[in-house]
């Protein structure tokens, strides 16, 4: 088949350059506002929160913060390659195109596939989505919200009869009791933790209720903490509605009115919720806990559950999800100022995705495959003869068919399966065996990139223009204001020239991303009539200006909509239509809200003599998934520089582990080799490891690795928070430190983990040889050409090493037998200032000067560590979070810190006293 060749268009940013920019963060579902001030020629962005914004009115976290940091050319992919080498964008989509059609020729459309991601803006997603589903004619295209909000969408599907998030951010405000469920807000959602706390101090009759198996940050704020076991949820909240009811305590008139299987849902709760006793036992927590909860919740009306991944990712996340949304229907309290189930979005864009239907599941804007009328409306408006007539495989299905040989052509675009899917090694021998692996980031080095036939350079946050939904439903512009790095284009544009090349060039015409915004609006309005929830046809035909200069609002906004309602700034609660659901009537045929009978499951793997310990993973507070962003942020490499396990002290003890000793952890899928950190914060017989750690940063510590591919049958989320595993100390015979201007691509050790410093990285490495064999294994890291000088004592197996490349020095490396729980913090302070002459010469000297070390990295804005908080705390008797803060500037940033101050304030407190 020959393929038509155009040549792609130059595209200019939209915006202006050079003043101050409005436009989104690039992280979280909070979806802030910032304030961007730009200098082109020096492509340098200043960022601040937009006071202005709905989501933050000018509060931003450190990982915001430090956008500006990530807007360079490091790390960044420039140009298309194909096989390893560059190549013109015409001949890269040329070689996708063939490959596509050619296998789609030979094996039908399901053999191909997209894998695509909630940090895609909503035009690039909606054509991606376009383009399979509506031109390839195959459902085949998933993405990695199934990872994240899947349960969720499945839950708010059985209850409301559409993915509906009811509520927005001021009811988190307004209400008298708040229950955080898997949920560590503190880290993952900051902005929306730190408007929760300035809303709890004003009214302080306000209560929070924290339910997570871990003692995290988001601790900090609550008058009452359920660690239940993991995965026991249902049992709660069943339990939680059978106590609703025997006291009376249930709104009979709203169940009547406007619900549906009432009954089923209670006989399912009673059945467990009925003994008290038995279950507090069952969930790990005490009779006076449980008691407490049930009776706050029981007398509170305004409760608003916000919940996210310690609910969703399990094998029994939507039966979490409904367990949930049943407590609040029995009660009415949904639709209502300061009422409602409130699940929190992860990325940037998550909710845009569900939006324009990146779900396998869904067909397109809230449309679904079951509903004949859904299928003939968005056939017609895309005007194709070949809309998939089935949904497509969901995200881990999906990579078992690329293991299997049935998808032979998959195009992964702004995710990194090789860390994120569970059972990670399998997806990366599945993705080296697939035929042709196509892959657009914007970072070139990451560990799926590494797979990739074909590599297509993405524009970044600060170059691409488009609109993203935050977690209650607004859509905010992202606006671009710097030029796109070397070659690089946005998705949509992408997307769409593929298209064009694969013979569907008037479907996919679009001058710009107006354009495409602009055509999606009309099809949420499509035969619409008030009969879905999203609808944005008043959006259907913004001239490039008014899409420009488009207000952060919040949907639903249809054409019939009077614009003034909605003023950005106009968050009051009395405001019409914010909430949805007020009226009682819900998109199910029968316009009831559904109660959904759920029972108790335990999670899908057990326990046993050989994985002992439950496995529980997720995020910490500076780093962003895989890390190729905040990575790229020395400030945010401080906190918590090396990946990690929790352990809690008796596991710790049983295991011959230590803090800060090294650990093999396995399972049944992998293994990992991380440090150690001994906490209570942790259960008996549960271990944490974060997410974010992977090949390109450590040398085995993807967690993805370890995880199972255990599913939730209805929404085929994986099971990320629960897995057995085992733990062994691993003894090093030797160690090494060392800085280096360049990434040390060849360094083949037994652990290492790296971390940016300003001006380069900075490597932990272990081996189990003797030092002189890993002083030998370090120095063939050294080129021809450079210059070697030594210190050190070998004969007491210490080696210390320079290297001068053209003058200059390039890297230098310190190797120990141990170097035991010595802080390390200094290097990275010293690396701040002028690497060579500073971090290097304190290295080499073997007497680096800890007293002057400020450690543990606690404060990443104003970059205050621990020991310089403990002198303040000490030298000055401070006892309140403000005195240390104005004593030592730490937590005057973005506030993400203020709980670790409290801590370390009740430590030092605690120390004097002892
Ligand atoms: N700093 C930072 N922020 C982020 C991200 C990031 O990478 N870094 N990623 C964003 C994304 S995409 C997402 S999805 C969100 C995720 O935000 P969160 O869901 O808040 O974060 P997680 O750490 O994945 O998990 C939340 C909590 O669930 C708890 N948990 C585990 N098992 C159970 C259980 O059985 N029941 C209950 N009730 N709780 C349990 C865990 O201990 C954990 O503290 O964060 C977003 N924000
Ligand atoms: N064990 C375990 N696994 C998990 C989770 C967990 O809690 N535990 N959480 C799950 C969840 S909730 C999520 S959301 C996923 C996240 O996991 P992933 O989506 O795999 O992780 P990211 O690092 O965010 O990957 C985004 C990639 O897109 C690139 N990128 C950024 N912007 C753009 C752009 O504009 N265009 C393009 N083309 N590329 C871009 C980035 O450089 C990066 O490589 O992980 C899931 N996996
Ligand atoms: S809370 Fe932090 S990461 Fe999330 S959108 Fe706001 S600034 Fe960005
Ligand atoms: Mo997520």
């Amino acid at each position: 088949m020959t393929v038509k060749l155009n040549d792609p268009v130059q595209i200019e940013p939209a915006a202006p350059r050079g003043k101050t920019i409005a436009t989104t963060c690039a992280y979280c579902g909070v979806g802030c506002g910032i304030r961007a001030t730009v200098n082109a020629e020096k492509r340098e962005v200043k960022v601040e929160g937009d006071p202005e914004h709905p989501a933050n009115y000018g509060r931003l976290c450190s990982k915001g913060m430090a956008l500006g940091e990530t807007v360079g050319d490091t790390g960044r992919l420039l140009h298309p390659k194909v096989d390893g080498e560059r190549t013109s964008w015409n001949g890269a989509l040329q070689r996708v195109a063939e490959g596509f059609i050619d296998t789609i020729v030979k094996h039908g459309p399901d053999a191909v596939a997209f894998y695509v991601s909630g940090q895609l803006l909503t035009e690039d997603y909606y054509v991606a989505n376009k383009l399979m589903k509506g031109f390839i004619g195959s459902g085949n295209i998933d993405t990695n919200s199934r990872l994240c909000m899947s349960s969720s969408v499945a839950g708010h599907k059985r209850a409301f009869g559409s993915d509906t998030v009811p509520g927005c951010y001021s009811d988190l405000e307004q209400a008298d009791m708040l229950v955080l469920t898997g949920s560590n807000l503190a880290w993952c959602h900051p902005v929306l933790f730190q408007r929760i706390k300035a809303a709890k101090q004003q009214r302080p009759h306000m209560k929070v209720v924290v339910i997570d198996p871990r003692r995290t940050d988001t601790y900090d704020l609550a008058d009452l903490h359920l660690p239940i076991q993991p995965g026991t949820d249902v049992a709660l909240f069943n339990g939680l509605l059978a106590h609703l009811a025997q006291q009376g305590a249930v709104n009979e008139d709203y169940i009547q009115a406007h619900t549906e299987q009432y009954t089923e849902a209670l006989v399912a709760a009673m059945e467990e919720g009925g003994q008290r006793r038995h279950l507090a036992e069952q969930l790990g927590v005490s009779d006076y806990q449980l008691e407490t909860f049930f009776q706050w919740f029981e007398k509170t009306e305004k409760v608003v559950t916000v919940y996210s991944q310690g609910v969703n990712q399990s094998t029994a996340g939507s039966d979490k999800v409904n367990s949930i949304i049943n407590c609040h229907l029995a009660t009415g309290r949904i639709g209502r100022a300061g009422m409602g189930p409130f699940s929190i979005t992860g990325q940037p864009n998550a909710m845009g995705g569900r939006e324009v239907g990146g779900l396998a599941n869904t067909l397109a804007a809230h449309m679904e495959f079951d509903n004949a009328e859904h299928w003939n409306l968005v056939s017609d408006f895309w005007n194709t003869d070949t809309l998939a007539t089935r949904p497509g495989l969901k995200a881990v299905d999906m990579f078992d068919a690329v293991a299997t040989g049935k998808i032979k052509a998959i195009w992964i675009i702004a995710t990194n399966p090789v860390m994120s899917l569970p059972n990670a090694d399998k997806v990366k021998q599945a993705l080296k065996d697939c035929p042709l692996v196509v892959v657009s980031d914007c970072i070139e080095d990451t560990d799926t990139t590494r797979l990739a036939d074909v590599l297509l350079p993405a524009a970044g946050w600060a170059e691409k223009s488009g609109t993203v939904t935050n977690s209650e439903r607004r859509i905010s512009r992202q606006r671009a204001m710097l030029p796109p790095l070397g070659e690089a284009r946005p998705d949509w544009w992408i997307i769409a020239e593929l298209a064009k090349k694969m013979g569907y060039g008037e479907a996919f015409d679009y001058a710009n991303e107006a354009e495409v915004f602009s055509e999606y609006a009309r099809l949420t309005g499509a035969g619409n009539n008030g009969s879905r929830d999203l609808d944005i046809s008043l959006y259907g035909n913004l001239t490039l200006n008014e899409y420009d200069q488009l207000p952060p609002r919040q949907w639903p906004l249809p054409a019939s909509k009077v614009l003034e309602d909605t003023k950005p700034g106009d968050n009051t609660p009395e405001q019409k239509d914010q909430r949805l659901f007020r009226d009682g009537v819900f998109f199910t045929p029968s316009g009831r809200g559904r109660f959904v009978a759920v029972r108790y499951r335990a999670p899908a793997s057990t326990v046993d003599t050989d994985y002992p310990l439950t496995l529980n993973t997720g995020r910490i507070r500076d780093q962003w998934h895989s890390m190729t962003r905040t990575g790229l942020a020395s400030r945010l490499c401080g906190h918590l520089p090396e990946p990690f396990l929790s352990v809690h002290p008796k596991d710790a003890g049983r295991h011959q582990l230590k803090e800060g000793a090294l650990v093999d952890v396995t399972s049944g899928q992998g293994r990992a080799r991380v440090r150690v950190q001994v906490t209570d914060e942790v259960g008996v017989g549960q271990v944490f490891m974060p997410m974010h750690w992977n090949d390109v940063f450590a040398s085995k510590a993807r967690v993805a690795a370890l995880v199972g591919e255990n599913v939730d049958p209805t929404s085929g989320q994986p099971e990320n928070k629960f897995t057995p595993v085992n733990i062994a100390p691993w003894y090093e015979a030797s160690e090494a430190l060392v800085v280096s201007r360049q990434p040390l691509n060849t360094l083949d050790a037994d652990y290492w983990a790296m971390r940016r410093v300003n001006g380069g990285y900075l490597y932990r490495v272990a081996s189990d040889q003797t030092p002189e064999a890993l002083d030998q294994q370090l120095q063939t890291l050294c080129a021809r050409g450079d210059q070697q000088l030594s210190f050190g004592h070998p004969e007491q197996g210490e080696f210390r090493r320079a290297l001068v490349r053209e003058g200059q020095l390039h890297m230098a490396y310190s190797v120990a037998e141990h170097f035991g729980g010595r802080d390390f913090n200094w290097l990275g302070d010293l690396l701040e200032g002028d690497f060579a002459a500073s971090a290097m010469r304190a290295l080499l000297s073997g007497k680096p000067d800890e007293s002057q070390s400020k450690g543990k990295l606690v404060c990443a804005c104003k970059q205050v560590g621990y020991n310089t908080l403990c002198n303040a705390i000490r030298d000055k008797s401070i006892d309140t979070v403000d005195a240390l803060s104005a004593e030592t500037t730490a937590g005057t940033g973005c506030g993400s810190c203020l709980p670790e101050l409290e801590q370390i304030i009740a430590k030092e407190s605690a120390h004097e006293a002892a």
